[in-house]
């Protein structure tokens, strides 16, 4: 829900800016989709940091800081998409793992 705005303008007038009461259908913004990388005890950390990198987009020091989060904690938020676009990475990284032989494993879920 868009927020009220009040604040004073450079007269001293005091200024209230209201949400909008109608929103038009059509302009919904999509649901998104987090991407998860899973840790595992096989796949070697320069191969995770390779996927990462190569799919989706991170430096490789971002990818890095993710690959270790994920080893660390089980488990790390890679990035947020649409639903196609987030399924679509996932099934080309896991991909990617499985023709090397790991167990790599990234899901997607839902943000609330
Ligand atoms: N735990 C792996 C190792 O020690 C590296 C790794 C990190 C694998 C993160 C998966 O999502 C992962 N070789």
């Amino acid at each position: 829900m868009p927020r009220t705005f009040r604040f004073r303008d450079p007269a001293m007038h005091d200024v209230t800016i209201l949400p909008k009461t109608s929103t038009r259908p059509g302009t919904q913004r999509p649901k998104l989709y987090k991407v998860i990388l899973l840790n595992d005890d096989f796949t070697p950390r320069v191969f995770v940091v390779k996927v990462l990198s190569g799919i989706f987009r991170m430096t490789e020091s971002e990818a890095y800081g993710v690959m270790l989060t994920a080893h660390q904690r089980g488990a790390c938020v890679v990035a947020v998409y649409t639903r196609e676009v987030a399924e679509t990475k996932v099934r080309n990284a896991n991909d990617a793992g499985r023709a090397e032989g790991y167990p790599l494993a990234f899901t997607t879920e839902r943000e609330d």
